[in-house]
């Protein structure tokens, strides 16, 4: 498709990329004239046909203005653009000449374009000549890439979206394909709805949604992936199930075979029985593809796992073929394109190596660029610690808040904070991060600016400008490329617009092609304002035999000698013990409608009532032992820090291990931090951190009192506990604290700023109740109740009296008279968990369809298939920790 015309499916209607997973589904937005968008998924393009999760369905609530950073800050007073490019630019000049190149540093995002991320290594490693620009893919994929180029000389997935389909078996490993990549998740549904028997096994040392379509659920023991695929590789060898053709195209295979027989399958955690239905399975069906996430990454032996997976794919042949293949699947929509670009510190640019002087000698040349480190930079923990102690005297962090994403996040917040100078580039300046920098550069965000990103298979598609930014706010490529010029390199920091430099970008990638590498889209060095503008969804490779499709079916590898490697590999230990003091193991994740640290998923109503609050999920049996009651809050301790969370029991997780996810920040749950208790130990090829294991203590959180506020305007605590979401027409908090304030008037007027409302109260002292509703004008404007136990009222009754009449809020009665619908399971429809129970229980809804019929819930996304069909197969409890 050329030519402007496919731009718009309908009048007005502009096709983009979706600005969250690595899914990478094309989204049709098209502004409501109100600030807002209207979106619908693209029945065109590839990665999704038209389908869009809950996160995706609501993209059009997030774009609006509150809260945006409009104007660059320079310590903490608006300024000019020309005064804060000059001083990015003086500031990291004065450093290099004072300190050396390697006394600054960029650490950048996976959600950052392919455009910006070009920009931000060009001027990093071309022009400052340093080698220190780390993103946060180092905490996401960097495992991946590491086993990757071990395996097959370069950073490739060999597969495509079609082959989830095409397989006849699914495993997947460290994924909650369900919540994280829910149109893949759908379309795997699919599949197997259309042919039965397609077979998926999970393997989660959690239950998680995911699992609703597993025929096998293997409960693995964290961490020990290795020991399972080892097990895997053993028997695929002892039941003769190599491949001896594709053997030929492989070296190391004797080696890892060796390691295999001699693992030690016990740590897997999993009975004899049940690793021999997963090798039954796997060996007895050619068609299989195993998927992996973070579950695998983010680990001490996060490379292994990969090499341990993509070994029994080598082994078997079962590679780069339809319907088969390992199938590392990415998590920020352009997790990729940074790859492509080389934006890690220890990669160059189109997968280019950075020891390697030939490849950059040709970088060099190409850029025209004064120097080139020969070394790697500083990974991301590495560069953090190198922060902390001072090394780094001017740091650069854009599109990404480490101060809560990273390991030992309160460390990490105390070292940004003591950095001689920071920049942050953000579209908020309500973050954890951006609350330290010395300067604060406003961003243009998703769908008010032109770029481009790659997805999990490889599929290069726009994102394009929808709406004009607000304020002063510009791309980040642009602000990246002013700086070079204002350093002094013009001539390479010359672009008129995104598309020149995806050309450049494109030109590069045929420098690097003629090394014989993977990544080569110089077809598209040419394209003109007017291509990039219409440029249609493709897959590279671009070129060749491959063209558009698989990797390494044809056993050609990128290897020096041009085979597959497959290498010996032995599970280890988790890096950080459980202990007497730290009894349990913190596991961390996701959920559903929540994107990381909520700055852009926060915004919209509908996807704070799923999950409203941190949580933490707690096995029956241990919370019976602690005295955790539901509901209640718990108090986590790890080596380096705390949290109080909201108690989940449920038998989803197993005795002895926690899982808590990681969205909270300052900004909505100060103590919901999780990274807090998360110690730095990293992978040792990779330099990945292991997030999915930390040891921590959990204990009650001594709460004398709990409250529920709602308020039309955004309430400012300063309790205990505090977890502040926006709703529908105002906000809600949940709160608690060890000592009731003394006077609850005063404390509800500052808490609202609402000094002069007139203020009903009821109090009950004897039983600790209260509940206070502030009026103004005869209108409820905040209202708060609080009581010794976890306060049991309808949150969403109370949140839809704000603006109503102000006496009736505090009638407990008319809370408690109405049908409560409960959390919110379908966010595109606005379901509640109640309703859907209560048509249930009353026979007019007997399967899934019959839900989606009778009251839509489901029928949009299908998100929240899986636990509505969890509610139809059991009477579980809600995936909610609600204490209504
Ligand atoms: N809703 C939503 N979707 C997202 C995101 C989001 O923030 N919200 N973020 C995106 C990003 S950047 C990423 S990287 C992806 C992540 O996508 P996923 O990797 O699917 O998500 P996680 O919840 O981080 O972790 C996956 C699972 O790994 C399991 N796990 C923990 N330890 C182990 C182990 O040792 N072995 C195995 N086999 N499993 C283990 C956890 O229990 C968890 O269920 O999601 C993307 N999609
Ligand atoms: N314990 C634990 N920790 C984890 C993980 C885990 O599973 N467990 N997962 C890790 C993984 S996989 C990831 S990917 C990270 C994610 O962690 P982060 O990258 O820190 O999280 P985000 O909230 O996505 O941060 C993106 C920031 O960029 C801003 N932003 C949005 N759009 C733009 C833009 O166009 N330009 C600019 N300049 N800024 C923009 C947002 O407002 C936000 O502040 O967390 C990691 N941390
Ligand atoms: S699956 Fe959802 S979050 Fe991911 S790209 Fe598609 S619509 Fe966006
Ligand atoms: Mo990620």
């Amino acid at each position: 498709m050329t030519g402007p015309a496919h731009l718009s499916a309908q009048p007005g209607e502009i096709r983009t990329t979706c600005a969250y997973c690595g899914v990478g589904c094309g989204v049709l937005a098209k502004p409501d004239g109100q600030g807002g968008l209207t979106v619908r998924g693209d029945p065109d393009h590839p990665a999704n046909r038209g389908r869009l999760c809950s996160k995706g369905t609501a993209l059009g609530e997030t774009v609006g203005h509150e809260d945006r950073l409009l104007y660059p800050v320079i310590d903490g007073a608006r300024a000019d653009w020309d005064t804060a490019l000059d001083q990015v630019a003086d500031r990291f000049r004065e450093t290099i000449a004072e300190h050396g190149p390697d006394s600054v540093a960029f650490y950048v995002s996976g959600q950052m374009t392919t455009e910006d991320y070009y920009v931000a290594n060009k001027l990093m490693k071309g022009f400052f000549g340093s080698a220190n620009i780390d993103t946060n893919s180092r905490l996401c994929m960097a495992s991946t890439v590491a086993g990757h180029k071990r395996a097959f000389g370069t950073d490739t997935v060999p597969g495509t979206y079609e082959d989830l389909e095409l397989a006849d078996l699914v495993v997947l490993t460290g994924s909650n394909l369900a919540w994280c990549h829910p149109v893949l998740y759908q379309r795997i549904v699919a599949a197997k709805a259309a042919r039965p028997e397609m077979r998926v096994v999970v393997i989660d040392p959690r239950r998680t949604a995911t699992c609703d379509i597993a025929d096998l659920h293997l409960a693995i023991a964290p961490g020990a992936d290795v020991a399972l695929f080892n097990a895997l590789l053993s028997q695929i060898d002892r039941r003769g199930a190599r491949d001896p053709r594709f053997a030929r195209h492989l070296d190391g295979m004797e080696e890892a075979l060796a390691a295999a027989h001699a693992e030690d399958v016990s740590r897997t955690g999993l009975s004899p029985a049940q690793i021999a239905a997963f090798c039954d399975m796997w060996i007895g069906t050619e068609k299989v593809v195993t998927v992996f996430s973070q579950g695998v990454n983010q680990s001490t032996s996060g490379t292994d796992k990969v090499n341990a997976i993509l070994n029994c794919h080598l082994a078997t042949g079962r590679i780069g073929r339809p319907g088969m293949g390992p199938f590392s699947v990415t998590g920020q929509p352009n997790a990729m394109g940074g790859r492509e670009v080389g934006g890690l510190a220890n990669t160059l640019a189109c997968h280019l190596d950075i020891e390697n002087a030939a490849h950059r000698d040709a970088v060099q040349t190409f850029w025209a660029a004064p120097a080139m480190p020969e070394r790697p930079g500083l990974k991301a923990v590495d560069m953090f610690r190198a922060v902390e102690e001072g090394r780094i005297k001017a740091l650069w962090i854009i599109c990404t808040n480490p101060a809560v994403s990273m390991p030992e996040a309160d460390r990490v917040r105390d070292a940004i904070a003591g950095c001689d100078f920071v920049v942050v580039s953000d579209i908020t300046d309500r973050t954890d991060t951006a609350r330290l920098a010395h300067m604060l550069l406003p961003a243009a965000g998703w769908g008010e600016r032109d770029g481009s990103v790659t997805n999990s298979d490889r599929t290069i598609s726009r994102q394009r400008a929808v709406l004009p930014p607000p304020g002063d706010a510009r791309p980040d490529w642009a602000i990246l490329a002013e700086v070079g010029r204002r350093m002094g390199w013009a001539k390479a920091f010359d672009w008129p617009d995104a598309a020149a430099v995806f050309r450049e970008h494109a030109a590069l990638s045929g420098v690097a092609g003629r090394f014989g590498g993977d990544f080569d889209i110089s077809d598209h060095a040419a394209l003109d304002a007017q291509g990039y503008a219409a440029l249609a969804p493709f897959r590279w490779p671009t070129a060749g035999t491959r063209q558009g499709g698989r990797f390494f079916g044809d056993g050609r590898f990128f290897t020096p000698s041009g085979r597959g490697r497959m290498i010996p590999v032995s599970a280890r230990a988790l890096a950080t013990e459980t202990c007497e003091a730290r009894p349990f193991r913190l596991n961390t994740g996701r959920i559903r409608d929540q994107w990381h640290t909520m700055t852009r998923t926060g915004r919209a109503a509908r996807l704070n009532r799923h999950m409203g609050e941190p949580f933490v999920e707690i096995h029956p049996n241990d919370a019976a032992r602690l005295g955790l009651a539901p509901a209640g809050l718990a108090e986590l301790r790890g080596a380096t820090g705390c949290a109080v969370l909201r108690v989940l029991v449920t038998d989803r997780v197993r005795e002895g291990e926690v899982f808590a996810p990681i969205h909270w920040s300052g900004d909505t749950a100060p103590t919901g931090r999780v990274d807090a208790l998360v110690a730095a130990r990293t992978d040792p090829f990779s330099g990945q951190p292991e997030s999915k294991a930390a040891a921590v203590s959990v204990a009650p959180y001594a709460a004398g009192w709990f409250g529920f506020a709602v308020s039309a305007s955004r309430p400012e605590l300063d309790c205990g506990y505090w977890a502040r979401s926006r709703g529908a027409d105002g906000w809600q908090v949940e709160m608690a604290g060890p000592d009731a304030p003394a006077d609850w008037e005063a404390e509800a007027r500052r808490m609202f700023d609402l000094p002069d409302a007139e203020i009903i109260r009821v109090s009950d002292p004897a039983r600790g109740l209260e509940r206070l509703a502030l009026v103004e004008e005869g209108r409820l404007r905040a209202a708060l109740f609080v009581s010794r136990e976890p306060v049991a009222l309808s949150r969403a009754h109370l949140a839809g009296l704000l603006g109503q009449d102000g006496a009736e809020a505090l009638a407990g009665r008319s809370a408690a008279g109405r049908p409560d619908p409960g959390p919110v399971l379908c966010a595109c429809l606005n379901v509640g968990v109640n309703t859907i129970r209560a048509a249930i229980a009353d026979g007019r809804a007997t399967s899934l369809d019959a839900i989606a019929e009778a009251l839509g819930a489901g029928s949009n996304c299908g998100s929240c298939r899986p636990e509505i069909a969890a509610l139809l197969a059991t009477a579980q409890p809600v995936p909610r920790p609600e204490a209504a």
